[in-house]
């Protein structure tokens, strides 16, 4: 485990987030945004695992789960900013961010959306015979959608190697988790036979080793494994939310991943001087991704009906060795 790398993560998802935040309020970026922030240890502790030839399946707060894969900062602003230098050429947004290459199959603005994406994947890797593993990122809103229960099933079934990760914040939009769900997660997940583990959200070490050990088994292809990361959003569930239904004392029992991070490594020894220069470097980074997405040009109107069907693919490269 590399903790500096870790930390930078985390650093760099709050940071690009807060930046979009303040773009968003200003005008600068169109559509809809929904911030990941307080989720960070989520995304930065199980990706850290990601290797070439993995994939990625995203949600409508995928920003984190880009960043964590290693989609460039830059590409990804201009691309929230809606221009052509961006990931998907400004087609996309926030919602829709691509990067195939990568593996990144896409946030998603369907919740649970990418659950059959992932199996789909899985199942291609296993019909390829690829060592990769897709994650599935997904929310606790996702869990009620009937796409959830049938891609278990049918990832368990032929034990395909897709790694589902449950970031239950408690809320989907404004509705509780109790309020919507007839069964308690892990015996749903028992129930498809698959390894289920639960872990505290904020804590990235903590999210690193349990994704670890679960992920052994399915590299090893023995099939799915679940994870559900107990996590809160600090913000509301888009940029402008009024959050009229949650109390504010709730966040209480959720610590800040960032800042716990920051403290466990300087109680740990790891000299303030190099934290700070760490950060300062992610801070160039994320000036630099603004300013080239500021002045990056619109996309041509001569554009807009290219890409909106894809030839198929048949060869893989990124799934080489
Ligand atoms: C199929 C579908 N139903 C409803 C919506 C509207 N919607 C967007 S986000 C959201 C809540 C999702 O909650 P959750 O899966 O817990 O993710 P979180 O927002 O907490 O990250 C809803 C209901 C949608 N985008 N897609
Ligand atoms: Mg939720």
């Amino acid at each position: 485990m590399d903790r500096l790398e870790l930390y930078r993560t985390l650093y760099r998802i709050r940071r690009f987030e807060e930046r979009v935040e303040a773009l968003f309020r200003a005008g600068k970026i169109p559509g809809f945004v929904h911030l990941y922030i307080g989720q960070e240890a989520v995304a930065t502790g199980v990706l850290a695992h990601y290797r070439r030839g993995d994939y990625l399946t995203s949600t409508h707060r995928g920003h984190g789960h880009a960043l964590a894969l290693g989609v460039e900062p830059g590409s990804m602003m201009a691309e929230l900013f809606g221009r052509s230098t961006g990931v998907c050429r400004g087609k996309g947004g926030s919602m829709h961010l691509f990067d195939p290459g990568r593996g990144m199959l896409g946030a998603n603005g369907i919740v649970a959306g990418g659950i059959p994406i992932a199996v789909g994947a899985g199942l291609g890797l296993r019909l390829r015979g690829g060592a990769g593993v897709v994650f599935c990122f997904f929310g606790d809103g996702a869990t009620g959608r009937g796409v959830f229960h049938e891609g278990l099933n049918l990832a368990a079934l032929w034990k395909l190697p897709v790694f589902f990760v449950l970031e239950n914040n408690f809320y989907a939009s404004t509705t509780g988790f109790a309020e919507s769900h007839a069964f308690g997660t892990e015996s749903l997940v028992r129930a498809y036979e698959i390894p289920y583990r639960s872990v505290n959200g904020q804590d990235v070490e903590a999210v690193y080793e349990a994704a670890g050990d679960l992920l052994e088994g399915v590299r090893a292809g023995r099939g799915p494994a679940f994870l559900e990361a107990r996590t809160y959003r600090f913000k509301g569930h888009y940029v402008g939310d009024p959050e009229r239904y949650r109390k504010r004392e709730e966040a209480q029992g959720f610590p800040d991943p960032l800042a716990l991070y920051r403290e466990r490594l300087l109680g740990m020894g790891v000299p303030e001087p190099t934290l700070r220069a760490l950060e300062a470097a992610e801070e160039a980074t994320l000036d630099q991704a603004v300013g080239f997405a500021e002045a990056s040009p619109w996309p041509d109107a001569a554009q807009a009906l290219e890409d909106l069907f894809a030839e198929p693919v048949r060869d893989y490269p990124w799934e080489g060795a």
